[in-house]
């Protein structure tokens, strides 16, 4: 990885955090999905070769017990889930160049390849262990099924993690446990496991953590954890779900879901290799080699896996480190936690399924505050920015120019393009790059909006429709700067709007695709004829959004 302002020589990975399969997914949810993939995007219109990947989490104990619950096997289960999200990503415009899951071939290969070599190296040892015990139903009480408290903030946790602080808690370090399923407290059990010895990672975390980029959080909240809190790390649990522990004599013990989830970066990044060819992308290149510009985007409450244990466990066995990480606020519905148990969110297929355009919901949580900062939703705000910023500054510019130039000149005028929108539209083109290089989506898409809003004000001081008799020289000017502004638009809202953009792009009569458009075409002269012209957006009205807050309503239940 270079650490050079993007586009790069060497190939991008961008990953977005893998979904546990293991229920519906809602808008909550889609922030970081839209996030790397607005990312991804922009990274491309930059120039920069960059691979897009995720893919489904299907191990750990939540989808063990669901299964159980619903009579079949962890692996029915989590595949159904994982085939549902397979086709609701893109349905949102979110492409990943691969989405595989945790429990294909690929990623078990790999993942007992990376833990064996992790062995062979030293970094793991095997030790006795007091795991919590439900007496009742006689199963251990791993991770999500054991609450007590937080050592660390006091705060009621969970057995793996505690979303108060952040904290990532090993085996044993809860306090006051008991199991959530019966609510008996823990009992004990004495068992053989296996460690990663992250303890000796310190000096190399230390200095890793001064290199990392991204969002700030990312690269302050993991200081004291490394600094003070290194223990090594339980990476085996006694399940019968998940990616076998490779060695011999040890067949009862499967990897902690953390080991194998990251690997799956990998395996599905060698996956897209291995169907496009590594010359496309060479995913050993970018892994193994150093070379990869390794992004990962994702939720805050998983800071300490991306930047303690993964960048360990990569460095234990030579691969390539992160070069960023984002992570994003969380979200809230009105101003309350969404929640899936009591149907308190709204489900990604109800939102398409009423006919909203995902474009609009893109736009809406890319630009409505800083990634990093948390975000709340409301229908009525929505419905404000849609009528307000898309249709009042985008839409509303660049449907008044395109119409003013088919009914005029039959298309762009035939004039050269002024100095001072090219010099506009340039400054549009760095404020686009510097918020990537910022690992700031919000302030790359805001440079497109702001565009609109310039161009709005610019046909407001010309008012070429007087021009037009007055002076028809200067009017033709004035319009012809302003069919290259929507353009730019067009390249520059990609990432955020593609399906939008696609639209604008054929009123406009391009003929190639604004998805590969690169911004060094921004300044290309538009076609001098025009596609059929259309409003790009419809207004949402009070009746719509009065529905859409009587079925988040109706669709709530107390637990
Ligand atoms: N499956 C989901 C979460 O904790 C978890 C992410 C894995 S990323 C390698 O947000
Ligand atoms: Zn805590």
């Amino acid at each position: 990885m270079s650490h050079e302002p993007f586009p790069t020589e060497t190939p991008a990975v961008v990953t977005c955090g893998l979904p546990y399969a293991n229920g519906n997914i809602h808008l909550g949810h889609l922030r970081t999905y839209v996030g790397g993939d607005v990312l991804a995007r922009a990274l491309r219109t930059l120039g920069q070769q960059t691979a897009f990947v995720s893919g489904s989490d299907m191990h750990g104990t939540p989808i063990a017990v669901n299964a159980q619950q619903e009579g079949i096997s962890p692996e029915t289960f989590a595949l159904r889930w994982h085939e549902t999200y397979q086709t609701t990503f893109p349905r949102f415009h979110i492409e990943f160049d691969n989405y595989g899951h945790t429990h294909d071939e690929v990623n078990t290969a790999l993942t007992r390849e990376i833990v064996r070599d992790l062995d062979a190296r030293g970094y793991i040892y095997e030790t006795e262990i007091d795991v919590a015990w439900d007496a009742e139903l006689d199963q251990p009480l791993l991770d999500r099924y054991i609450e007590g408290t937080c050592p660390y903030c006091g705060a009621t946790a969970r057995g793996d993690e505690c979303e108060n602080c952040g904290r990532h808690l090993e085996p044993g370090e809860l306090e006051q446990p008991h199991s959530i399923l019966t609510d008996n407290p823990a009992t004990y059990r004495t068992r053989q496991h296996k460690f990663f010895r992250l303890t000796e990672f310190e000096d190399y975390l230390r200095e890793f953590i001064d290199r990392l980029e991204g969002t700030s959080n990312a690269k302050n909240q993991p200081r004291e954890w490394i600094e003070h809190e290194l223990k090594d790390w339980n990476i085996t649990r006694d399940l019968d779900w998940g990616i076998d522990y490779p060695s011999d004599g040890n067949d009862d013990l499967v990897l902690y879901v953390w080991v194998d989830a990251p690997i799956e970066y990998i395996a599905s990044t060698k996956q897209y290799s291995d169907r496009v060819g590594t010359a496309t992308f060479d995913w050993e290149q970018a892994w193994k080699q150093g070379d990869g510009e390794l992004i990962h985007v994702i939720g805050r409450d998983i800071i300490q896996h991306h930047t303690v244990f993964w960048p360990a466990m990569l460095h234990g066995v030579d691969y390539t480190e992160p070069r960023a990480v984002m992570a994003s606020g969380f979200m809230t519905l009105d101003g309350e936690a969404f929640s899936t148990s009591r149907q308190y969110a709204v489900w990604v297929d109800d939102y398409l399924d009423a006919g909203l355009d995902p474009d609009l919901y893109r736009y809406y949580i890319t630009t409505g505050t800083g990634f990093q900062q948390d975000l709340n939703f409301s229908w009525e705000h929505f419905q404000e920015r849609v009528n307000d910023e898309l249709i009042g500054t985008v839409g509303n510019f660049c449907y008044r120019t395109l119409l003013f130039a088919a009914r005029n000149y039959g298309g762009t005028p035939d004039e050269a393009l002024g100095i001072e929108i090219r010099d506009r539209i340039e400054e549009a083109c760095s404020e686009f790059q510097d918020g990537i290089n910022a690992y700031s989506t919000r302030e790359a898409m805001n440079a497109g909006i702001r565009l609109a809003r310039f161009g709005n004000q610019y046909l407001q001081r010309h008012e070429p429709w007087t021009l037009t008799d007055s002076d028809p020289e200067r009017a033709m000017q004035v319009i012809r700067g302003c069919v290259q502004l929507v353009k730019a638009i067009a390249i520059l809202l990609e990432p955020v709007m593609p399906e939008k953009s696609a639209q604008l792009w054929e009123q406009l009569g391009e003929t190639n695709s604004v998805h590969t458009a690169t911004l060094d075409t921004v300044l290309e002269p538009p076609s001098s004829e025009f596609g059929e012209l259309n409003e790009l957006f419809e207004p949402i009205s009070d009746d719509r959004i009065a529905a859409l807050n009587e079925q988040l309503r109706a669709q709530r239940t107390e637990k």
